[in-house]
């Protein structure tokens, strides 16, 4: 059975991922006035082999609305170049300080620290461009523009990454946890992450079905099932963190234990943390049976970040 559901998305995402690696490729042609080395930090953090989840979640939203590929793609390119600007400025010193991204040294070590920062800042600043510039009707394209800042910005990932990193929060977070207090602990790691990781998976998903003019009931079943998603794709990061594989991952690995940060595994151990995971999953699944055979992708997606070694 998992080696099916598995298959079933190797097989969207090997659709999905040619397509959606060319039109990131094509949006990154270094411009004029665009300083060579800063084009080169560009394309080697954007085209770096990410698993490219939130582009294909944009498209599949899209579809599972009535759309096609090629009308979302600006959308997909757009929330895939938001992802990588946050990789880039997440791995600097003043952040995670990580040498190791997608299998590649960092862009901070592949280049300089200043021009890690401006890469970031010239992808943040593109992905609007690229909503404002690439979907024909201006509407639609005000909408997609307003749900990617909402869920990039500061009450978004920007502030699930400044509540990440505060060590007065973590300092709380730890006397929660020496005091037994999981739930607490619990509430606060999920307020985290829920803006950090969480609210680009719905931004990507909401992006799908504003392209598709997509109905207020269908939009709510999609944001369901993003936000369970999401909380989903966290555990298992902090699972693969504690128990995953270095070359799987591309990065490094044992960070968060190095660090004693409180994760899902350290708070409610392997096993609980696991079928914490199941239970999201299957919860984001069942959010979408409203769209019958439309959301089968959609689930098989659900089902590999379960599932994934990377
Ligand atoms: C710097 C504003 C700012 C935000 C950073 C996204 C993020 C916030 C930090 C990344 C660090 C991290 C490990 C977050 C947890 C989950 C996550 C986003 C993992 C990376 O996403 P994947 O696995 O990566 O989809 P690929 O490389 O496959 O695209």
């Amino acid at each position: 059975m998992a080696s099916t559901v598995l298959t079933d998305f190797s097989h969207t995402a090997e659709r999905l991922t040619d397509r959606i690696n060319e039109a990131l490729a094509a949006a990154v042609e270094p411009g004029a006035g665009c300083p060579a080395t800063l084009a080169e930090a560009i394309r080697y953090s954007l085209l770096a082999p990410g698993k490219r989840l939130r582009p294909i979640l944009v498209l599949l939203a899209a579809e599972a609305c009535g759309s096609h590929v090629e009308d979302a793609m600006p959308g997909a390119c757009a929330v895939e170049m938001v992802h990588a600007y946050s990789l880039v400025h997440d791995d600097l010193p003043a952040m995670d300080d990580d040498d190791l991204r997608r299998g590649r040294p960092t862009c901070h070590r592949a280049f300089d620290e200043a021009t890690a920062i401006l890469a970031g800042d010239a992808l943040l600043t593109l992905a609007f461009e690229t909503l404002a510039t690439r979907l024909p009707d201006p509407a639609i394209a005000a909408e997609c523009v307003q749900i990617l800042a909402r869920a990039a910005g500061a009450a978004g990932m920007v502030g699930g990454q400044a509540d990440d990193l505060d060590a007065a929060r973590a300092e709380t977070l730890r006397e929660q946890f020496e005091r037994g207090e999981t739930e607490a602990c619990l509430a606060t790691l999920e307020s985290i992450h829920r803006r950090k990781t969480g609210a680009m998976f719905c931004a990507s998903l909401e992006l799908g079905a504003a392209v598709a003019r997509a109905s207020s009931e269908q939009t709510e079943a999609l944001l369901q099932y993003g936000t369970n998603l999401g909380l989903a794709f966290q555990i298992v990061d902090d699972l693969l963190d504690v128990a995953g594989d270095e070359a799987a991952t591309g990065k490094r690995l044992g960070k968060d234990s190095e660090r004693g940060k409180l994760t899902y595994p350290s708070l409610l151990g392997i096993e609980e943390s696991r079928r914490r995971a199941e239970l999201l999953i299957a919860d984001a699944c069942a959010a979408i049976q409203p769209f019958g055979p439309a959301a089968a992708l959609l689930e098989s997606l659900a089902r590999f970040v379960q599932r994934r070694d990377r």
